[in-house]
């Protein structure tokens, strides 16, 4: 290496910064996308007769609710949720009938089934599979104050982060998202992309500075001008 120009190199130390920052960032952006397809919205009104909840399921093909989350019922109270499938998959909306208890997500993609065995549902609705059909469920809300998980019983989709949490007396937050396979995925596809990415800088850079040799004019490099290659001697007669 013969020393190379200074705002050149000051220029290689930020691509390779900006490079280094892009890696670090890349894979939690991606996952970011691949979790928040389905965001939360204010849809739960509440009036003297009870709760109405205007929930979707299936938005951009997530197995997921939304919102995830039913705050502040009011204990015994009547609650309405008018449930738009978005998609073409069967669903239901099964409520748990225990009180601040959170199923946690498992490999075992049964595992609503073998729950709600040990524990019947204090509700379930089958979900229609028509798109753009609406399922209505009503039932009255559990007397006792806490967080009752909801959640889907088809098998794989509660696995997949397909639950929320309905709350009597209280606000609940939305659930943790799912493990399932959609963080490693995009871990392993953003690093791939981040190893194309430095391919390709570093193919730029070294592509540049072997053509530099040949190519690249000494002046405007800074060196001194060397001096012109000497002229062939002239033929006599000309
Ligand atoms: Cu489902």
């Amino acid at each position: 290496m013969t020393g190379w120009p200074r705002g050149l190199r000051r220029r290689r130390v930020l691509g390779a910064v900006a490079v280094s920052a892009l890696l670090l960032v890349l894979p939690s952006a991606l996952s970011t996308l691949g979790t928040s397809s389905v965001s939360s919205r204010a849809l739960v009104i509440h009036t003297d007769s009870g709760t109405s909840v205007s929930m979707s399921v299936g938005a951009n093909g997530a197995l997921a609710f939304a919102p995830d989350t039913i705050s502040n019922v009011v204990a015994g109270s009547t609650v309405t949720i008018s449930i738009t499938n978005l998609g073409t998959l069967p669903h239901t909306f099964t409520l748990s009938s225990l009180v601040n208890y959170t199923l946690p997500y498992a490999n075992n993609v049964n595992l609503t089934d073998t729950f709600l065995i040990q524990h019947p549902p204090y509700y379930s609705i089958n979900i229609s599979a028509t798109q753009g059909g609406v399922t209505v469920a009503t039932f009255t809300a559990p007397s006792a104050i806490g967080s009752y998980q909801f959640f889907c019983q088809i098998p794989g989709h509660f696995a997949s982060g397909m639950e929320g949490f309905l709350g009597v007396g209280i606000s609940v937050s939305p659930p943790a998202p799912a493990p399932g396979i959609g963080l490693p995925v995009f871990i392993i596809s953003g690093t791939i992309i981040g190893l194309v990415i430095i391919a390709i800088v570093l193919g730029f850079v070294v592509g540049k500075r072997e053509g530099s040799k040949y190519e690249m004019p000494p002046e405007r490099l800074g060196y001194p001008e060397t001096p012109p290659p000497a002229e062939p001697p002239l033929k006599p007669g000309t």
